[in-house]
Order: C-alpha cells, then structure tokens, then sequence
C-alpha cells in the first residue's frame, strides 16, 4: 500500500497539489503545550500556559486543571457528534411514512425497542410507533428528569456502580453541557472531578447518542447481514462513473446508493460511455453502506486525498464527520465534483446541496445525474488507478454473531439467543478472550501499520477480534475480513472459525456501532453470569485521533473494559491526570488506559492483561 501511496503522491506534485503527508511537514514539531494539554484559552486573560516560571494560569489554574479542562472538553465535542448524528436520525424516522422517501426496514426491531420503551404496539399501525418511538428517543436529548434509557441494558453490577459513583448519565445534552459549564473559566480545577464528569458524558454517549444511532439507523436501514463484498482503492472503475460516499450519517449515503440502482440513471451513464455507475464508500460510510448493501470500500481517513488522486472520481458525496477541508482544493485539480450535505459541515469550495427528508431521493438522483455528466470531464492522462483490493466478509452486529452462535450448537435460550458457544470456548482456552479494535489512522504513527501488526498478533495468539471505523477498513484491505486469512491464526481460532464459519475478524460497523461492541460484552458477561471488567475482552485503539475516539474510550472504560492505547492522549502536562486515566478510574470503574507507543509490546501488554483476566476467573 505503501508503495500506491508514493505513486499517487508523484501525481499529486505533478498537478501542483497539497496532500496531508505535505502539511505533516509544515505543522510538526507540534506545539509542546498543545502536545501536553497545558494551554488554556477558555477566557482572554489568556492564552495561559504552563512551565516550571510558571505553574499557574492567571486565575491561579493549575496543569491539572488545565489538563483536565481540555480533556473533558474533548469528551464533550465527541459525545456531541455522534450524539447530534443520532439526533438526525431520529429526525429522519420521524419523517417515514409508507409513501415518503424513508422507510421504516426493520420493523421487528422497532417494535423490539417500542416494547422496550413501554410504548404500546398493539393493533397500532406500524409508523404510528415508529414517531412514537421517534419522540421519545429525542426526549433522550433534553428530558429534564431521570437518566438515559439504555442504561438499563447494561449489566446490574454496572447500573448499579454508575448509580452509586453519581455518574449515571442524564439527558445525552445536559451532560454536555454540563461539561461545557464545568470547564468555563472560574469553575471545576479538581482534576477527578473532570475526569469524572467525562465518565458520565462518555456514558451518554456509548449509552446514549450513540446508542440511538446504531438502533435506528437499524430500524431505518435494516440491521446488517452478512455480505462478501470488497475493498480498497481497486474498487473504483476505470470504465464507470464513480461516486464515492464519504461522512457518517448514512440518510444521505443510503439515497445516493439507491439512486445509482435507478435503470434509468444506469441507462444514462451508458448513454454516456460509461459501463455503469460505481458508487464506493470512505471511511465510516463505507461501513455502513457495505454492512446494508456491500457496497464496496475505497479506503479509510489517511485514504481519503488518495481517492481523489485516482483521477477517476466523478463525485465525492459527504455528509459530516472526518472529513479533510483540503479535499476541497484537491478536487479542483481533477474533474471531481465535491459535494457537501449538511448544515454541520460546510466546506468553502464545495458544491453546497443541503440535504433535506422530505426532498432526498430528489435530491441524490439530480447529484448522480451531475456525478454521469461529469464522466465526460475526465482526464485520461490523469487517471491512474492502483490494482489493489482484496475480498471482504462484512456485517456482523450481535444479532447476526448470535446466529452463527447459535447454528453450531443448541443452546439457543431465550429470543435473543446466547453468547455460550463463545463463552465455552474461552473457558475451554481454545479462544484467550476477545479484542476490539477500533478508531482512526494518525499520521502520527504510519498510517495502518499499528492496526495491522497488533491484529496480526492476536490472530495468532488465537484472540478473536471485533472491529468497526477505520481500523475494519484495514482489516479489509489486509484481507484478515476474507474467511481464508485463517491461516494467520492459532489453531485454536482457526477451529473456532471453521465451525461458526465466521472471518477471524467481525466488521461491526461504523464508529457510532461501538456501542454494538458494548451490548456484545453486556451480553457475553450476562450468559457468563459476571461483570463486564470481569470477562477477558478489551478495547484497542491503535491510532486515534479524534474527539469522538476520546469520548469512545471513555465509554469503553466506564463499562469496566481497558483500552489500550497506541497513542498519547493529550494530558501528559499533569502527572495528576495521567495517573487519573491510567489508574484513578480503575478504582472507580474497574478500567483505564493501558498506553504503549510500540505496538509489539502494545500486543504484549493486550496479551497480559487477557491472561490477567483469565486467571481472576479462575480459567
Ligand atoms: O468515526 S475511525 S477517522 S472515520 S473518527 Fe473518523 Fe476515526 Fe475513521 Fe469514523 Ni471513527
Ligand atoms: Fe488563563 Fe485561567 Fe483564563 Fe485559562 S481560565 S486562560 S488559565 S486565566
């Protein structure tokens, strides 16, 4: 991959443009206060940043309170986003109607969550409950009392601790809110005061925001199934109109795939000299789009600019959320029309169609029309397109990991089936527990090659890996998504594997499905009959680097699960604060940050800390 990459970037000095390994250049070193989270700017007495002169901020704020502060406003801005992304969703159930451009897909689970909800189903039309249920996950944003649903699903140990520490989670935007109010210039500086309030933001997140977003997207789309599908930037097409979908509100990618489907719109690309029409995704539209339709998959972040550098893309369509501004610029050097969405993301430079319910397959069949008349725009000479892609497997939320559960043994229990079948088998030491790999590329470390080699490893060392956002997105161009990459495990996995005819590595989804990954480890710690911080399954996050990744980890160890971090999170101006996410939550929540910037002993420590758990249980 490494050596595409080179050869795209000869392409883009050729057209005069800029990509991020150019602008790496020009930003590092970075600022060592910025680095160290020891720069406050929340009022203009500053900027106030801290040195051995100068411990103190002007109001007298220390580096753990000002380490603290930037931190939990990090959790804040991640819980908002995907949270604001769920609430958009919502928004988009409530517009469905039998005849309208959304439908409801998965009624069983709605009706499954309405239930949940105390909402009555009963002789009820079926988009009756479907705004019933709208309203009342949008009370979850603002309610004025209680705490969040979906706390409830969580293991007993666990509500009751979260209830207990004061950290159980209210309305997803008051915790915001609140974090935003304790970090304003004269209020919280106790640095486990804010370390504790990320807790309960995270939770609203994981627990919350989140949540939502992954159930009724499910409700919307359909829950994931399995498909074969494949990826890389050997998917586009030399031959065919290219769109690319790029973001992650899927209510957008979702119309601009149906409307390539259109025969009329296909029949116009051919009218036109193309073969077809390509649509592709990026990023953590890409899995959502391959895990409903196996739609394939260009790439993840740091891929992004290479897209565009292919020369063969007509359109990139994008939505919100990880998303380069630069791509703006780029995309003048080529043919490709840049499409921006939404009213969250808006990029000069881009072609501005905002997205709305009740005009939206309108609105993506008059963008896929743009994205054919645009073929004719496209420059041979520029057009190279790297020949890699490798198979994938795709889509496997819980229901579809219970399937295959439940079709090796018959152990099936209750509705909603059994984790056993994969519980037995680690008691049994043919599995050591099970890893979640998640999150970003940062180009901080080269980009893909923590994910790879601790994914390796681990195969290896017959762990099972849960993977969703752009850490499944190299599982799937490494090809360890493809059901052959068995010979990379240890013979037990390998077993395990064949009989659940199952990839050694299940693509769960988009980031916002994290929280798939905490109903996974509720359940398996239910069938087991212990607490989540007691089954040997832990989270990893090789090369973070977003907000929403901070927020996520913070979820992750609220749950009682460690994180393993490949990079430094940015507090380690405050000896305070890292001790406080490395130790202090673990005597909270039983979990915290296991940080190792090489990713061989990152796999050791991962290893370690499995057989810790093991060894607790008795196993
Ligand atoms: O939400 S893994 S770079 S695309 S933030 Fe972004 Fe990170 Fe990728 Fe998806 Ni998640
Ligand atoms: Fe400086 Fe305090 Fe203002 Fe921060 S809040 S900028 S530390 S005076």
């Amino acid at each position: 991959m490494e050596a595409v990459t080179a050869k795209l970037r000869e392409r883009a000095v050729a057209v005069g443009a800029q990509t991020w390994e150019d602008r790496v250049k020009t930003q590092t070193p970075h600022c060592r206060f910025g680095e160290d989270g020891i720069c406050c700017k929340n009022c203009s007495m500053g900027p106030c940043r801290i040195t051995a002169k100068a411990p103190r901020g002007i109001c007298g704020a220390d580096a753990h309170a000002i380490a603290g502060r930037n931190y939990l406003r990090m959790i804040a801005a991640g819980t908002s986003s995907h949270s604001d992304h769920a609430r958009e969703i919502l928004h988009v159930l409530l517009s469905t109607s039998r005849d309208g451009n959304y439908q409801v897909r998965d009624e069983e689970k709605l009706i499954r969550l309405a239930t949940e909800w105390d909402i009555p189903t009963e002789g009820r039309d079926i988009y009756e409950v479907a705004h019933e249920v709208a309203e009342t996950g949008l009370e979850e944003f603002g309610k004025s009392h209680g705490t969040l649903r979906f706390v409830k699903r969580a293991t007993p140990e666990r509500q009751k601790l979260w209830h207990d520490l004061d950290i159980e989670p209210r309305a997803i935007d008051r915790e915001v809110v609140t974090s935003m109010h304790m970090t304003h210039m004269g209020n919280t500086a106790d640095a486990e005061a804010l370390v504790r309030q990320g807790l309960r933001c995270a939770i609203a997140n994981g627990w919350g925001g989140s949540m939502l977003g992954t159930e009724i997207t499910d409700i919307l789309f359909g829950t994931p199934k399995v498909w074969n599908t494949e990826g890389n930037l050997g998917v586009l097409e030399p031959d065919m109109v290219n769109v690319v979908v790029h973001g992650h509100d899927p209510a957008f990618s979702e119309m601009v795939v149906t409307a390539t489907e259109i025969k009329d719109l296909v029949d116009y690309a051919k009218s036109k000299g193309a073969k077809g029409i390509n649509v592709v995704g990026l990023c953590c539209t890409a899995n959502e789009v391959a895990m409903r339709h196996g739609v394939r998959m260009a790439g993840n972040f740091l891929q992004q600019e290479n897209v565009v550098l292919t020369g063969a893309v007509e359109m990139m369509c994008v939505d919100v959320q990880c998303i380069f501004p630069a791509l703006a610029q780029l995309t003048e050097c080529f043919h490709t029309k840049f499409v921006t969405s939404s009213p969250i993301a808006r990029i000069p430079g881009s072609i501005y169609v905002e997205f709305k319910p009740e005009t939206a397959f309108d609105q993506a069949k008059e963008l896929v029309k743009m994205a054919i008349d645009n073929y004719e725009n496209r420059d041979q000479n520029k057009v190279y397109i790297p020949p890699t892609k490798q198979s994938a497997t795709v889509g496997y939320p819980c229901e579809q990991i219970i399937k295959h559960l439940d079709g090796v043994t018959n152990t099936h229990v209750d509705e909603l089936g059994s984790y056993r079948p994969a519980i037995d088998a680690i008691k049994a030491g043919v599995l050591r527990g099970a890893v979640a790999i998640v999150g970003c590329n940062n180009p901080r470390v080269r980009p893909d090659y923590s994910h790879f080699e601790i994914m390796r490893e681990l195969l290896a060392n017959d762990v099972l890996i849960v993977a969703t956002g752009c850490a499944a997105q190299l599982a799937t161009k490494a090809g360890l998504l493809n059901k052959d990459a068995k010979w990379q495990c240890g013979a037990g996995l390998r077993r395990v594997c064949d009989l659940v005819n199952i990839p050694p590595i299940l693509h769960m989804g988009a980031c916002v499905d994290i929280s798939r990954m905490m109903l996974l480890a509720s359940g398996i710690a239910r069938d087991w009959g212990v607490d989540t911080t007691q089954i040997p399954v832990v989270g990893c996050a090789p090369e973070w680097m977003s907000e929403k990744a901070v927020s996520i980890a913070n979820y992750v160890v609220s749950t009682g699960i460690d994180v393993y971090l490949g990079i430094e999170p940015q507090v380690k101006g405050s000896t305070q604060m890292m001790d406080l996410i490395t130790q202090g939550t673990r005597k909270l929540t039983g979990a915290g940050y296991i940080i190792n910037l090489d990713p061989h002993e990152l796999v050791k420590n991962i290893l370690d800390g499995l057989e810790a758990k093991r060894a607790a249980l008795g196993i």
